[in-house]
C-alpha cells in the first residue's frame, strides 16, 4: 500500500468540483454535502480537485496548489479574471444555471463565454491528466463540468467517467434554447455514468439524447449516443440525519438560538434558509407571506417569519436585481403590517454557522421551502431532521423541489400560488400534534433510507461497475424496468405536469 490507497485493491476516486471545500485536519468538515464526499474519498484514498475560489489577475495561472490530509490530497488551481467572467460568471451561471431551473427569460448567451466554459474544462482536465492514475475513477460534479470527460478523452484519459448533476434537468426545448446545446450534450455523453436527482430529471435528459440527439435505448439505464455506451442513474441525494438532529440538540442553547427564542416570546416561527437565488421563490414567498398575514388578521402580531439568505454570485446582474427587489418587498410588507412590538418578516443577509442554523430549524413551527424550481433542496431534508420527533414541526414544500419526489408527507404546494402557500401556512400552524408526528415520522423513514451515505455509495459503486454488468439488466421499454435497490415516489405531478 502506498500513501494514496484506502481500501486495498480498489481503485482511487478522484472527485472534481467546481470549488474544493477547506480542510483542516481533525476539523469536521463545513458542509454535509462536502463531508459526504470526503468520507468517500478518505474511505478509498484519492484527490479533489477544483477552483481555488481565487482569481489571478494578469495572465492566466493554471499552477496547482496541493494539500494532502491522510489519504485525500487537495488540488486547486487559480482562474485568470477572463476565464472566470466567461465560465463562472458567464456560461455556467448566467446562461447554464437559469435554463436548467426553466427561467429562459434570465438565461443570455455569448459564443465567447462558451468558449470560455470549454476553455476552463479543457485546463482543469489537462491538470488532472497528470494526476490521475490507470485504474482511478473520475467523478465530476455539476454543471460547470460538463465538458470534462470530452476533455480529458482529449488527453488521452481513459478511464471510468461520471457527473452527478446537482440541479434539475430541463425538458429538450428549454434546453434547446442554449444554442450550443448540441455541442454541449455531446460532450456530456463522453461520461460513463450521469446521475440525476430525481427520476423526471433522468427522463428529460433520455428524452433530449432519444429525440434530439440520435441515441438509442438499451435498458432503463443505459443508453448508446455518439459511438458511446451512457448509463443514467437517479440518486437523491440525502442528510446525515442523526447528526443534523445531535447537533440541533447541542447547540440548542447557544446565544444565538436562546435570543431567537426570548425575542419570540410564545408567538410561532416560520423559517426558510435559502441562497440568494432567484430560483428559490423568495420573492413568490414574501407575497405569499402577505397574503397570510391579509388573510389571517388573527396571526398578526403572533406568527413570525424568518428568512435567512446568505447572498450568492453578487457579481451577477440578476442576482443584484432579485436582491434589490426583495429588500424592498420586505420593507414594504413590514411597514404594511409591523406594530411597534412586532415585525412580520425578518430578512437577514447573511450566512450563519452550521451549528447555529441546526437548532433554528428546531425552533420553528414551520418549515417554509417554496423553491420554483430545485435539483434536490438539502433544507427541506435538514428542517425535517432536525425537528424534535415528539413535538415536531411541519414542512411545507414546493412540488418542484426534487425532495418533494421522496417528502410526499410534507404539505406540497405550488409556489406560483400564493393563495395555496398561504392557506399551507395556516394549515401547518393549527395541525395537531399526532398528524404533525405521522408526517414527520414518514419523511424520516424516507430519509433514513436515501441517506447521503448511500447517496455517495451508489453513485461510487455505479462507477466502478464493468460495463458488462449494467448491459445484463433487461431490455428497455418492453420488458418490465428492473427494481432499483430504492425507488423515488413518483409523484402525480411528475407524469401530469412538466417541471419547468
Ligand atoms: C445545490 C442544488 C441540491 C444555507 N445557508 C447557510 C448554509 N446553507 C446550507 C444549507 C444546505 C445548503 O447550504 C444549501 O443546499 P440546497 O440543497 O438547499 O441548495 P443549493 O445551494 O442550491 O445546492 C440543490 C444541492 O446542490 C445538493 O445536491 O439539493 O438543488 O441547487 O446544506 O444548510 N450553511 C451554513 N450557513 C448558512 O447561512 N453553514
Amino acid at each position: 500500500m502506498n500513501a494514496w490507497s484506502g481500501i486495498p485493491g480498489a481503485s482511487r476516486l478522484v472527485v472534481v468540483s467546481n470549488r474544493v471545500a477547506p480542510i483542516t485536519e481533525g476539523q469536521p468538515m463545513a458542509g454535509g454535502l462536502a463531508a459526504g464526499v470526503m468520507d468517500a474519498l478518505r474511505q478509498r484514498g484519492g484527490l479533489w480537485f477544483g477552483w481555488s475560489g481565487e482569481i489571478a489577475e494578469g495572465a492566466a495561472s493554471a499552477s496547482l496548489r496541493e494539500q494532502a490530509a491522510g489519504p485525500v490530497t487537495l488540488f486547486t488551481t487559480d482562474l485568470s479574471r477572463a476565464d472566470y467572467d466567461a465560465f463562472y460568471r458567464g456560461f455556467a451561471n448566467g446562461t447554464l444555471w437559469p435554463v436548467l431551473h426553466g427561467q429562459t427569460g434570465l438565461s443570455r448567451f455569448d459564443r465567447a463565454e462558451f468558449a470560455g466554459y470549454r476553455r476552463v474544462n479543457a485546463q482543469f482536465a489537462r491538470s488532472l491528466a497528470g494526476l490521475v492514475r490507470g485504474n482511478d475513477l473520475i467523478w465530476a460534479h455539476d454543471y460547470h463540468l460538463f465538458c470534462l470527460a470530452d476533455a480529458l478523452r482529449r488527453e488521452g484519459v481513459g478511464n471510468r467517467m461520471g457527473l452527478f448533476l446537482h440541479t434539475p434537468f430541463p425538458a429538450p426545448q428549454v434546453l434547446m434554447t442554449v444554442p450550443v446545446h448540441a455541442e454541449l450534450i455531446r460532450a456530456l455523453c463522453q461520461f460513463d455514468v450521469i446521475g440525476f436527482q430525481t427520476e423526471a430529471d433522468r427522463t428529460a435528459f433520455r428524452d433530449y439524447v432519444l429525440r434530439h440527439g440520435g441515441g438509442q435505448p438499451l435498458t432503463e439505464d443505459r443508453l448508446l449516443a455518439f459511438g458511446r455506451l451512457i448509463d443514467t442513474g437517479v440518486y437523491p441525494i440525502g442528510v446525515h440525519v442523526d447528526e443534523v438532529r445531535a447537533q440541533a440538540i447541542a447547540s440548542a442553547n447557544r446565544p444565538e438560538a436562546v435570543a431567537l427564542r426570548r425575542s419570540l416570546g410564545d408567538g410561532a416561527l416560520v423559517m426558510s434558509v435559502d441562497r440568494l437565488d432567484y430560483s428559490k421563490g423568495l420573492r413568490e414567498r414574501f407575497g405569499a407571506y402577505e397574503r397570510f398575514l391579509e388573510q389571517r388578521p388573527e396571526r398578526r402580531g403572533r406568527a413570525t417569519f424568518l428568512q435567512i439568505a446568505p447572498p450568492s454570485r453578487s457579481d451577477i446582474e440578476t442576482y443584484q436585481a432579485i436582491r434589490r427587489e426583495l429588500e424592498a418587498e420586505a420593507g414594504r410588507i413590514n411597514g404594511r403590517f409591523a406594530e411597534l412590538d412586532w415585525m412580520p418578516i425578518r430578512y437577514l443577509n447573511k450566512g450563519f454557522p452550521r451549528s447555529v442554523l441546526m437548532p433554528l430549524y428546531a425552533e420553528a413551527q414551520v418549515g417554509l421551502v417554496t423553491p420554483l424550481r430545485d435539483g434536490m433542496n438539502l433544507v427541506a431534508k435538514e428542517y425535517v431532521a432536525a425537528q424534535n420527533p415528539e413535538n415536531p414541526g411541519v414542512l411545507v414544500l414546493s412540488q418542484f423541489a426534487g425532495a418533494a419526489c421522496e417528502l410526499d408527507a410534507a404539505l406540497i404546494v405550488n409556489p406560483f400560488d400564493p393563495a395555496e402557500t398561504a392557506e399551507a401556512l395556516e394549515t401547518a400552524l393549527a395541525m395537531p400534534l399526532a398528524e404533525r408526528r405521522e408526517r414527520h415520522t414518514a419523511m424520516l423513514q424516507v430519509m433514513r433510507r436515501n441517506s447521503l451515505d448511500r447517496w455517495r455509495d451508489r453513485f461510487v459503486a455505479d462507477l466502478a461497475a464493468p460495463a458488462q454488468t449494467a448491459s445484463a439488466t433487461p431490455s428497455w421499454p418492453g420488458s418490465a424496468p428492473p427494481s432499483r435497490p430504492f425507488s423515488v415516489t413518483r409523484m402525480p405531478w411528475t407524469e401530469a405536469k412538466p417541471n419547468v
